[in-house]
């Protein structure tokens, strides 16, 4: 491969660009994709731009399976929750640091969860 490319596709944007482009949900946005998670267990924190949902499995050992299948999703995602477990229960929240608020990728990480839930 010519050294040019190779650089090129070595490159990542620094993390102060991550927070230029990373943006918050539209009206439209939280209303087409928001709308189905917050009428499917999840809900807004108060005061935040932030939603939560509290999971409840039937032992620790399903428990920690669902947080191992998210954490590796949100660090293929790099996109981390904000979580608390305790035996049989995890409460996840989610929100974007970068933005300071709801974007696609919590809704993404929200929809992952479920799926995982399920
Ligand atoms: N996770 N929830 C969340 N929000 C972020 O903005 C975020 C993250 N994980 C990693 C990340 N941002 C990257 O920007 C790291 O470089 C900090």
């Amino acid at each position: 491969m010519p050294p040019f490319l190779s650089l090129s596709l070595r490159v990542q944007p620094h993390p102060c660009f991550r927070k230029l482009f990373m943006s918050t949900l539209t009206k439209e946005q939280r209303k087409e994709s928001l709308a189905p998670l917050l009428s499917s267990g999840w809900s807004m924190v108060t005061n935040r731009d932030a939603i939560i949902k509290k999971y409840q499995f039937q032992d620790f050992n399903e428990a920690f399976g669902f947080m191992s299948r998210v954490a590796l999703k949100a660090d293929k995602m790099d996109h981390h929750p904000e979580w608390f477990n305790v035996y049989n229960r995890v409460e996840v929240t989610l929100s974007t640091h970068d933005c300071q608020g709801l974007s696609a990728k919590d809704v993404e990480l929200a929809t992952f969860c479920d799926g995982v839930a399920k």
